[in-house]
């Protein structure tokens, strides 16, 4: 095994009680991410600067740029800012992992994630998701707050 792949191996173990945690009351827990894994802040990442707004009426909201293309094994650093008037999340996953996800925050609507693969941020606040696309694939960016998706939140990413 090489030094990279022990030091992932230990830094997996280290972070996944810390990512059930968060999501252990709702969640079934989900220590492995589809759309790749948490980025590494020492590698060369490429900045993608998405915004989340909002109509400030909830009938209109959505992610731009709602499509974005990225090299498998890229890493990626996504600057967001939340234009919008109220909190938005931005949800990296699977369009059927944020689906079910979407279905259990229906049922406990004040959950906030702190995993890796998600960002929740208030109005006007700005924040950075650091994540490395090893797997090739269509994946899906989604705001999960009940009524959000609906109303238009959630993007593609295509890995190639
Ligand atoms: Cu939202």
């Amino acid at each position: 095994m090489s030094k990279f792949a022990t030091a992932a191996a230990v830094l997996a173990l280290l972070l996944a009680p810390s990512v059930t945690l968060v999501c252990t009351q709702a969640h079934e827990g989900h220590p492995d991410f589809s759309a790749g894994e948490p980025g590494d802040p020492k590698k060369p990442a490429r900045t993608v600067r998405v915004l989340m707004h909002d109509d400030g009426k909830e009938s209109d909201m959505r992610f731009k740029p709602a499509v974005i293309t990225v090299r498998r094994g890229e890493q990626i650093k996504f600057v967001l800012e939340n234009t919008g008037t109220e909190s938005h999340e931005f949800v990296l996953a699977t369009v059927a992992e944020n689906r079910k996800h979407a279905e259990l925050m229906k049922k406990f609507p004040d959950m906030e994630h702190d995993d890796p693969n998600a960002k929740r941020l208030a109005a006007t606040e700005r924040g950075e998701l650091l994540w490395r696309f090893t797997r090739a694939g269509e994946f899906e960016f989604a705001c999960l707050i009940p009524g959000h998706y609906e109303a238009g939140m959630h993007g593609k990413i295509i890995v190639k």
